[in-house]
């Protein structure tokens, strides 16, 4: 046995322990115990090396990687929001495990912001030994119990209580209120726990003992607590430093860097559970025999050998150990030593801090000694006092080590090298120990020179963190509740969409033969796809979506060529006099001929005017209303093509040839079909939303003929009007449609498209600020502002990854501070939105193809659709959703959608072809 370490009991010494002849003289007595504690002394580069293989083994375990397993767990807590000190209310908080061999029960009020601080009750009960080493169910029960005994000292109401159970041991974190042991440390050991969810057990124990109606809201750990405990105005905290008889930290990681989350969440609270921290490489130079002769005496050999070198329930036995090797090696107390200081655990954490109390002074540490059975000499004083700083500074350098590791993780996810962090310290060893934190700041400098950190005392051990995170529990679980009702009407099942899907179909054939209905089904004039025999050159025009378009399209044996400029309407000009209107459509196609050399040309021209037209010809459409935020006057009623005209001869020596006019739908299909003969149904999903098909001209009322096709505009967007649609709207969409230019029309319109959906989210964000779900319920005059939310948002924020960082740039470049809690609320509002409107389009094509199937007698149907409008082209999951709608609605049509490349103008120059191409033709 070498002489710098911990010797076997009793063969050396006299009766009384004490050594028969010859201690040595006192300098080299000095020099011999410095060489003994010179073992407890850590490098820097040590320092420098547990830092980073820590930060190794963190890292190893954020990714998942489990072989070999990682020193560390990395264990997500599921509080993924420090508090904004908003939380109010009463909470029982149980503390098992954070206080060593008690239980500690609290009863904390939170006041919110403007309340004043009420100092929490509390009560300890001293756990027997026998209870942590006995069945698990037999210490849940004594929690239980104290649980019981605290509350009926306190004038509770039959209320039931949230209660916030705070349980340091390593756990699995399945949920806020789900937890699964790992192993015990600290000294408890029973059994029938690891495993085990211990919310269940402590909620089955409560059951058992009949306590007063207490709702386990949520499991949290104790260094979580404490950094949810520091006082919002010094923090927030975003780490939690524990050192009381164990020792872990928490802080706060983005949920994407942690392999178990997989999702970009925003951020996490993640607990290290570092006592286990044990890395041969770096950790072995520095273990003492004294460490290994502790670990051998300890209940869990071999495990939590970090812990074990800096938590509060080992100091006192490191210290111990040394003092008694040195007894023995007459080094101290004359070679004497004591029964007390022979048995293990005699020497606790608050003697050490005790006798380094520098305002403690000799008599303290004499008056420790002799409690411990020893008549030490003044001399010893000194050297008790060294041993004991030796094995609190290596506690105090080792802890620091590990909180760099820390630092350099936060360095590393949020590339901030000059990291600016508070830290809540919590733990006896903080609260007790005269240098301990001192020590362990001048460390952190040492190792993190670059970081400004701020350590900021948890005030009252955790307990109130505890209930903080109750109370964000309690908070999101309300949230989660409301958030629920205010979405559950957006929630459509099959059944309704399969009733919207009859409803339509009914009103369908109605406005087909003429009836009284809210689908129009406008007769378009256009018989047939193009064959491909269409030749030559054509001017289109494209009016009515997010931009106005003039065309020149080029259709030849090798197929179309466009060539196109975009123009703006303002709004204005969209909602002032029709005359104006139609003025700066002829000075469009006047620039673009200019800039395209077309001047004198009078191409063909085909007019995509996308707005309801009850047609009398192909080249003659009567406006029936405005949509989509026009409303130029003099215009409805009137006969589009003539305004035109008459705008085209108010410009003098411009010549132009209106030989059609389509809707977008009906371009939209034809230059789909262009490609694809298939192609019997137009979609738009943009600003507005339409709908156009190939109907049996006997089914159209109104048209001669009874054979062959016509496509049919069914102006979809008016669906429901005649309140068909009642059930399915909300009261947000009774405000967005009470805000918009035209109340009480287009109602399917304002369900489904671009123009409306952004409004309708940002009246539920709205609401959902009132209720206090978001935003902290602080109202903003930015969200009150109409069309202040736009529709791209939505293909914004649910384009997956990294959602929540569009989230915040979106809602912060609305002047909108938000947590990530706010950033999921406004993704999932922006999803409910989405997907009904997308369900609701499925719906209505279902409508459409089930006829087409259904006209044609057949029993299956294969049929394409053509499809234009930015929302379904740019949304992430609009088409996806509109498709599977249909699917499961027309599992009898194979229905192929099919994107337009060039937009309608094509499509209208193919009629205005097709169109010449008949006026050639001589009628036989
Ligand atoms: C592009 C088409 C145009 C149609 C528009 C609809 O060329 O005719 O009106 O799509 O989509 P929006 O631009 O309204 O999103
Ligand atoms: C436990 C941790 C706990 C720490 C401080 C450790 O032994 O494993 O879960 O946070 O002690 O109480
Ligand atoms: C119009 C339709 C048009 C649709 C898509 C609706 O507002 O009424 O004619 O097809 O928008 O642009």
């Amino acid at each position: 046995m070498d002489s710098n370490g911990p010797a076997g009991l009793g063969h050396r010494g006299g009766a009384s322990g004490c050594p028969l002849e010859g201690s040595p003289q006192s300098s080299d007595r000095s020099n011999l115990v410095q060489t003994c504690l010179q073992q407890f002394t850590v490098t820097v580069a040590q320092l420098q090396q547990i830092r980073t293989s820590l930060l190794g083994s963190m890292e190893q375990a954020l990714m998942g990687q489990n072989d070999p397993a990682p020193a560390v767990r990395m264990l997500p807590t599921y509080v993924g929001s420090t508090p904004h000190g908003t939380e109010q209310g009463d909470f029982v908080v149980l503390e098992l495990g954070a206080t060593g061999a008690s239980v500690r029960v609290l009863w904390v009020t939170l006041t919110g912001t403007e309340g004043h601080r009420v100092e929490p009750r509390s009560q300890e009960f001293v756990i027997p030994p026998e209870v942590m080493l006995g069945p698990g169910k037999q210490l849940f029960d004594f929690a239980a119990c104290c649980l019981t005994k605290f509350l009926e000292a306190l004038p509770v109401s039959n209320q039931c209580l949230p209660l916030g159970f705070s349980f340091s041991f390593p756990c699995h974190q399945t949920g806020l209120d789900r937890s699964i042991l790992i192993s015990w440390t600290k000294g408890f050991r029973c059994s029938d726990v690891e495993g085990q969810d211990v919310v269940q057990l402590l909620r089955d124990a409560i059951e058992r003992q009949g306590a007063p109606s207490l709702n386990v809201v949520a499991v949290v750990n104790d260094t979580v607590g404490t950094m949810m405990g520091c006082d919002p105005e010094l923090g927030p905290c975003e780490i939690g430093l524990l050192v009381d008889l164990g020792t872990k930290a928490c802080y706060m990681e983005e949920t994407k860097h942690v392999a178990v989350l997989g999702e970009d969440l925003g951020s996490v609270c993640v607990s290290i559970e570092w006592g286990s921290f044990c890395d041969d490489e770096a950790l072995g130079p520095v273990l003492t025999s004294f460490d290994h002769a502790l670990d051998q005496e300890s209940l869990d050999p071999g495990a939590q050998r970090f812990e074990k070198m800096i938590g509060g329930l080992h100091l006192g036995e490191l210290v111990r150990l040394v003092l008694v090797d040195l007894a023995q090696r007459g080094l101290l107390f004359g070679g004497c030593t004591s029964p007390a200081l022979l048995s293990q655990g005699s020497v606790a954490l608050e003697h050490v801090a005790e006798m380094e109390d520098p305002s403690a002074g000799t008599a303290r540490v004499l008056a420790v000694l002799q409690n411990l059975g020893l008549s030490p000499e003044a001399s010893d004083v000194e050297l008790v006092q060294r041993v004991c700083a030796a094995v609190t500074t290596r506690a105090a350098r080792l802890c620091a080590a590990a909180l760099a590791a820390i630092l350099g993780r936060l360095q590393h996810s949020r590339e901030e090298h000059a990291l600016q962090i508070a830290v809540a310290t919590g733990g006896r060893v903080f609260e007790r120990h005269p240098s301990f934190l001192g020590l362990l700041k001048e460390t952190v400098m040492l190792l993190a020179p670059e970081c400004g950190v701020s350590f900021i005392p948890s005030v009252d051990g955790g307990g109130r963190g505890v209930a903080v995170v109750t109370a964000v529990v309690t908070r999101l679980a309300t949230n989660r509740r409301l958030l629920e009702e205010t979405l559950v009407p957006f929630r459509l099942d099959r059944e309704q969409l399969a009733a919207v899907q009859v409803q339509m179909q009914e009103a369908m054939a109605k406005g087909l033969r003429g009836e009284a209905s809210s689908l129009r089904m406008l007769p378009t004039y256009v018989r047939a796809v193009p064959d491909g025999s269409e030749r030559g050159d054509f001017l289109a025009l494209d009016l009515g979506g997010t931009n106005f378009r003039v065309l020149l399209v080029r259709v030849a044996a090798t197929g179309v060529q466009i060539t196109s400029e975009v123009y703006t309407i303002p709004e204005l000009m969209a909602q002032g006099p029709g005359q104006q209107l139609f003025d700066h459509i002829v000075d469009c196609i006047v620039d673009f001929q200019q800039k395209k050399g077309l001047v004198g040309q009078s191409l063909p021209l085909g007019f995509t005017f996308s707005f309801p037209c009850r047609q009398l010809g192909l080249d003659q459409g009567i406006l029936l209303n405005w949509t989509k935020g026009f409303s130029a006057s003099d215009c409805v009623g009137q006969d589009v093509v003539a305004l035109l005209r008459e705008a085209i001869r108010r410009r003098q020596a411009v010549e132009l040839n209106v030989v059609a006019i389509v809707n977008d739908t009906v371009g939209t299909m034809m230059s789909c079909g262009y490609k694809d003969p298939r192609c019997e149904v137009g979609l738009i999903v943009g600003t507005g939303t339409n709908a156009c098909y190939m109907e049996e001209l006997q089914n159209v009322a109104g048209v001669d003929g009874d054979s062959g096709h016509m496509c049919i505009n069914m102006e979809w967007g008016a669906f429901g009007d005649d309140g068909t649609l009642g059930v399915l709207s909300t009261h947000f969409d009774a405000s967005v449609d009470g805000a918009s230019i035209n109340p009480g029309r287009q109602r399917f319109e304002k369900l489904i498209s671009g123009m409306y959906l952004g409004e309708i989210v940002c009246h539920i964000l709205l609401h959902l600020t009132r209720l206090g779900v978001l935003f902290q319920g602080q109202q903003t005059q930015q969200l009150q502002a109409r069309g202040i939310f736009k529709t791209k948002f939505l293909s914004q924020i649910e384009s997956d990854s990294p959602a929540l960082r569009k989230v915040r740039d979106i809602l912060q470049g609305l002047g909108l501070s938000l947590t990530s809690d706010d950033a999921l609320i406004v993704r999932e509002v922006c999803q409910a939105v989405s997907r009904r409107a997308a369900q609701l389009c499925g719906a209505g094509v279902a409508a459409v193809v089930e006829k087409i199937r259904e006209n044609r007698g057949l029993e299956e149907l294969t049929v394409t659709v053509g499809v234009d409008g930015t929302l379904y082209k740019l949304h992430p999951h609009f088409s996806r959703l509109v498709e599977a709608t249909v699917r499961d609605l027309a599992p009898r049509c194979k229905v192929t959608f099919r994107q337009s490349e060039d937009g309608s103008g094509k499509g209208a120059a193919l009629v205005t072809a097709v169109a010449c191409r008949l006026a050639q033709t001589p009628r036989i």
